[in-house]
């Protein structure tokens, strides 16, 4: 186990929250530093390859790539949440990394400054949402009745649809009842509830501000 974990991190960060899931998940201990990615401090830009966050420091040692973060924390810290069946562990990834491309919709929707863009937006999350309906277990977590790290790799993406439902009162779920059920269960996790500033929602209500589009407009 390394002596040092320093997550490199911006409060509104969905890939940040990944890791912080993990670690919580585990009670794994570790510092955090936020830097505000609108002015970052040169001495990210010199250790982040991408100009990104997630950035891990392990001992001095830099990872970046949420999900590659994600399997590392998972693998120092047994017993492992990602199933070890090679076709099953292969599929988590594949759908993780599909995950990592959803997240895209959150600041396009944000942004649509026309209700026709805020639903094509809109409908283009659904459509990608309806395809993990499709292959979702059925059962309590994404692989069955244990929580696993694809979970861990959601839950900021469905945390974010809750957050734009409750400031906004739009939905994204109504039909699709395993995502809304695996969504209701994980938001109550402890370990995703706090990994979060507790003024995530004040945050993304003030970054809609900012953007003045189409769902600031609904904000109340
Ligand atoms: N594929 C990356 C995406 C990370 C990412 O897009 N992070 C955003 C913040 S949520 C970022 O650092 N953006 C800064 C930029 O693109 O300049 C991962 O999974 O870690």
């Amino acid at each position: 186990m390394p002596e040092k974990l320093e997550l490199i991190s911006f409060k509104l960060c969905p890939f940040v929250q990944r890791a912080v899931i993990i670690l919580n998940y585990k009670q794994v201990e570790f510092d955090v530093t936020y830097i505000d990615l609108s002015d970052p401090p040169d001495w990210f830009k010199t250790i982040s390859p991408l100009g990104k966050v997630p950035i891990l420091k392990v001992d001095g040692e830099v990872l970046f790539e949420s999900s590659v973060i994600q399997e590392y924390l998972d693998e120092i810290t047994p017993p492992a949440l990602m199933p070890s069946d090679p076709l099953l562990k292969a599929k988590n990834r594949a759908w993780i990394a599909f995950g990592g491309e959803m997240m895209m919709y959150v600041p396009q929707m944000m942004q649509a400054k026309s209700v026709e863009a805020f639903e094509e937006a809109k409908a283009g999350l659904i459509d990608k949402l309806s395809r993990l309906e499709v292959i979702h277990s059925s059962g309590t977590y994404f692989n069955g009745e244990e929580f696993a790290l694809i979970d861990a790799a959601y839950a900021p993406l469905l945390m974010r649809l809750e957050i734009f439902e409750k400031l906004c009162g739009v939905t994204f779920l109504d039909s699709l009842p395993k995502i809304k059920r695996w969504a209701d269960t994980l938001l109550e996790m402890p370990c995703v509830k706090e990994s979060v500033v507790e003024e995530l929602p004040q945050l993304y209500a003030g970054a809609l501000q900012k953007m003045e589009g189409y769902l600031a407009s609904l904000a109340s």
